[in-house]
């Protein structure tokens, strides 16, 4: 599909805005041709600039759960505006909003709203050494929670995408504050305890990794690493950004039975619009500002036309949507499995309900040593022969895939006709 108009636009954009993008993975650096311009999007499909259509398999990097321009979260969006779109005053809409939080995910009893993940996880991370009086986290390399300064070391995402997992400008008396451990290794963990005593705050965990791709965590691993925490006097805080109304109505946290001390939120729960949240243990929130002495604020956070998103958003959630994404994503994974081997293409699918990834190249990735190994020039190949029969991937080996529930038979079957024809296109690579 060769799109003039996106090529166009990618030109006048990059003499104005630095890379022609306002998130670097939008770039389509790692995979290679330019963006493409989305003109609208509709149900599972996004529309170039050009009038292409393409299966959308980012959607928005998360939110899109229930399709783009979802009718009643539209309507709610339009209501909410008619009405005013923002006071920077409290609304009826953020109480309700919280208490949909706290009646569904484990461990909220209490919740903050703001705009982005990053400000979710930074505020949180905040917020743990407030209660704490420590200084240290522990993050896993390879996962990634948002572009707070002493967050972007070893970090996922754009970072691990361009081989830059540390980011210049960030002060390495920040930086030393944050230790890194290796994803489902427990030792790691216990090691950096070990080495500095009492000076743990938190350890923070994509419960289910998106930002290298798709990780599960092993069988006992968030387990074990609540209880690091607890006989450790650090608090547990659990960034369901991704997987926070994707992996379940309660979360990855309810799907492994494991209940953090903060909860970190973003993406699904904003129904598309900019909202986000973290909340958890009710003594820990209560030392947040104007309560306690934590500081944390922000002019547009519980805004009323996201939360009316979010609520028409969180209406639908029913059982029934997270049984058809079950389905969905084992139709797919099968079929990836078949067409990569039918053409002979080693590569390892990996699944956890609505979120998945093809590493090429290898057989198992568990953390970002395997996840590093794997073949990110067949990605980009992969990606790209995709994107020529109409299905948009998105453009790294190191952000998982999402899928949605209006992604039918229908689209499931065209999506695999166009992963059989493109396996044979890297195989011949
Ligand atoms: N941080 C997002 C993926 N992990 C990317 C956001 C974007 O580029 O829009």
């Amino acid at each position: 599909m060769s799109d003039q108009v996106s090529k166009s636009l990618h030109a006048r954009a990059q003499a104005r805005i630095p890379g022609g993008v306002n998130s670097p993975v939008r770039a389509f650096r790692a995979v290679g041709g330019d963006p493409v311009y989305i003109a609208r999007g509709e149900g599972p499909y996004l529309y170039g600039a050009d009038g292409a259509r393409y299966i959308d398999y980012v959607g928005s990097w998360g939110p899109m759960v229930l399709g783009h321009a979802n009718p009643a979260i539209t309507r709610a969006i339009t209501d909410a505006a008619a009405l005013g779109t923002s006071f920077g005053a409290p609304t009826e809409r953020e109480v309700l909003f919280a208490e949909a939080l706290c009646e569904t995910v484990p461990g909220v009893e209490m919740v903050r709203l703001c705009s982005s993940g990053t400000e979710a996880c930074m505020s949180a991370l905040r917020l743990a050494r407030g209660f704490t009086g420590r200084e240290k986290i522990i993050k896993f390399e390879g996962c990634y929670h948002g572009h707070a300064d002493f967050l972007l070391v070893k970090a996922g995402s754009g970072l691990a995408t361009m081989g830059v997992p540390d980011s210049a400008g960030v002060p390495a008396s920040v930086a030393a504050n944050t230790l890194t451990a290796r994803f489902n290794d427990l030792a790691s963990v216990e090691a950096l305890f070990a080495a500095h005593p009492d000076s743990v705050a938190a350890i923070i965990v994509e419960p289910v990794v998106g930002n290298m791709g798709c990780v599960a965590p092993r069988e006992g691993f968030l387990a074990g690493l609540r209880a690091l925490a607890t006989r450790h006097g650090a608090l547990l805080v659990i960034d369901e950004v991704m997987t926070g109304f994707r992996l379940g109505r309660s979360g990855a946290s309810g799907r492994y039975g494991v209940v953090g001390d903060l909860i970190t939120m973003g993406k699904i729960v904003g129904g598309g619009l900019p909202l986000a949240a973290f909340g958890g243990r009710r003594d820990v929130m209560e030392r947040l500002a104007p309560l306690g002495p934590v500081y944390q604020a922000g002019t547009l956070s519980g805004n009323p036309v996201a939360t009316a998103a979010g609520l028409a958003m969180l209406e639908q959630l029913t059982p029934g949507v997270y049984a058809a994404l079950e389905d969905i994503g084992a139709a797919l994974e099968a079929g990836f499995r078949e067409a990569a081997a039918a053409a002979k293409v080693r590569v390892c699918v990996q699944r956890v309900g609505a979120m998945w990834t093809l590493f090429f190249g290898v057989d198992a990735v568990t953390d970002w040593q395997s996840a590093s190994a794997s073949d990110t020039a067949r990605f980009a190949t992969w990606h790209r022969a995709m994107l020529a029969r109409g299905v948009y991937l998105p453009p790294s080996q190191y952000e998982a895939a999402f899928h949605g529930v209006l992604h039918d038979a229908t689209v499931v079957a065209e999506t695999l006709r166009a992963a059989r024809e493109a396996m044979a296109e890297v195989a011949a690579r």
